[in-house]
């Protein structure tokens, strides 16, 4: 994508399907005359009108009225985009939108790239791209707690902080480069320590910022969760419970899930990809063999893993050996069928997270609460939900964090090249941070992430 925006673009902003409404949106230098040249002519046209002003319209293809609309007016730079914007609502399903973007399009504008309005709105000013990034955040969030976080980035929460980290820095690079004017011997003595504790006071800000990280990852990309065990374990049992339905089909017969399942749930405001999978064992069947290397790549990707075991067996070393030993970064052990539970089982207590019966009088909430848990143990999602770093912050405030720290050992050195060194990699420093906000950019950066916008936003 261009980042040219001398012409005016168009695209349908609501998604196509049955509805009450759909919107078309105008934006750019000629979104006004455009307007003009697609409504029936009345008293007054639509770019003589004040802007916040909507009317209803007939929407014309040369004769042919196209659908019937209420067309809103907004001039520069007072609209999403900065620009001036018309936006048409007309009726819903495809046709209307289709038809009313056809006749704009061949009245002068052109169809809208992917994010291109939100790209127009960040190029303008009106948002920076950390502010941008919250728009899709909140276009794509499956959970309360993910929109009220990605809420609080559009409002500007996470911007704030990383403008007040680099308006610190700044200031200390500048004080930084004053130290390299005085000659040797000179500099008094309290001048480089109190640079280096304002340095790491910004590095343990940044680090702070870094620590939310997880949680953003849990509430933007989901959770994986992963159901695994022996076959028959009731892996399946457990995937219907969590979901309240008959999804996946339980059988007394070993072996009954052949392919993984997968599944969306939210649990305490974590959106969650449940994966029930063909159970684990050594097996002559080419199908079932297919089915559990798919178990063994999901427990590869796992954000968490619930192990479940089969209670009425009595205990396996072999699998046991294998929970403690294999690696796995969050697991939940389940002993499951204790209703009829081999009575070896009273001395492997502690391999065990939870014992229960899924078929009888399971308490599932405390399953859930426990699933949760174990996702985000560590983390305080009691807290009010908060703007959180994605993970292209996340590598840009590592590497800043990390150029930082080099810049303090510099100092610390107190030698006067070292500290001529340092002053210029604090540029880099800058420069990374600046990234983040968008004060510093270049063209791939706003395609890769503009790109990942649907059309009309
Ligand atoms: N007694 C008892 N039986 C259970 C319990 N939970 C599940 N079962 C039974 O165990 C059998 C296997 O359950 P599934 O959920 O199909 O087991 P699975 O782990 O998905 O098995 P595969 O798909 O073959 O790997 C079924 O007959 C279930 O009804 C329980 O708590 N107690
Ligand atoms: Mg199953």
């Amino acid at each position: 994508m261009s980042i040219t925006q001398n012409d005016t673009i168009a695209a349908i902003a609501t998604a196509l399907g049955e509805a009450g409404i759909s919107v078309v949106r105008v934006s750019g230098p000629d979104a006004l005359p455009i307007a003009d040249r697609v409504v029936r002519q009345r008293k007054e046209l639509p770019s003589q009108r004040p802007a916040g002003m909507f009317t209803l319209e007939q929407v014309i293809d040369g004769e042919r009225v196209v659908d019937q609309a209420l067309v809103l007016i907004m001039r520069g730079p007072h609209s999403y985009t900065g620009e001036d914007v018309v936006e048409f609502q007309g009726h819903g399903g495809s046709q209307c939108a289709k038809s009313i973007l056809r006749v704009v399009c061949n009245a002068g504008a052109r169809l809208a790239e992917p994010g291109e309005f939100t790209q127009r709105a960040f190029l303008n000013g009106r948002m920076d791209l950390v502010q941008a990034e919250a728009v899709l955040d909140l276009i794509h969030a499956r959970s309360n707690r993910a929109a009220a976080a990605a809420l609080d980035q559009l409002q500007g929460q996470l911007s704030q902080a990383m403008n007040g980290i680099y308006d610190d820095l700044i200031a200390l690079a500048a004080d930084l480069e004053a130290t390299l004017d005085f000659p040797e011997d000179e500099l008094p003595d309290a001048v480089l320590p109190e640079i280096i504790d304002r340095g790491q006071a910004s590095a343990s800000q940044i680090q702070r910022w870094l620590d939310t990280w997880e949680e953003g990852h849990l509430l933007r990309d989901g959770a994986l969760v992963v159901i695994a065990g022996r076959p028959n374990a009731g892996k399946s049992t457990l995937l219907n419970a969590l979901l309240g339905r008959e999804r996946a089909i339980v059988s007394g017969i070993p072996g009954t899930t052949r392919d993984t399942i997968e599944e969306d749930i939210v649990l305490k405001g974590i959106p969650i990809r449940l994966i029930d999978t063909a159970g684990l064992r050594e097996t002559e069947c080419e199908i079932e063999q297919v089915g559990i290397a798919r178990t063994h790549q999901k427990r590869l990707q796992a954000d968490l893993e619930i192990y479940l075991i089969d209670a009425t067996l009595p205990p396996d070393s072999h699998e046991i050996n294998n929970l403690s030993t294999d690696f796995q970064k969050r697991r939940l052990v389940i002993l499951n069928k204790i209703d009829q539970a081999n009575p070896e089982w009273k001395s492997h207590q502690n391999t065990i997270d939870i014992q229960l019966s899924l078929i009888k009088s399971v308490d599932i909430e405390r399953v859930k609460d426990l699933i949760s848990g174990k996702l985000v143990s560590g983390l305080d999602l009691e807290a009010r939900p908060h703007a959180v770093i994605s993970e292209r912050h996340y590598q840009l405030l590592s590497q800043a964090k990390h150029e930082l720290e080099a810049v303090l050992a510099m100092l610390l050195t107190s030698h006067e090249d070292e500290v001529a060194l340092a002053s210029t990699r604090m540029r880099d420093v800058l420069d990374l941070l600046g990234t983040i906000t968008g004060r510093t950019y270049h063209d791939e950066l706003l395609n890769t992430i503009f790109s990942r916008f649907c059309i009309g936003k």
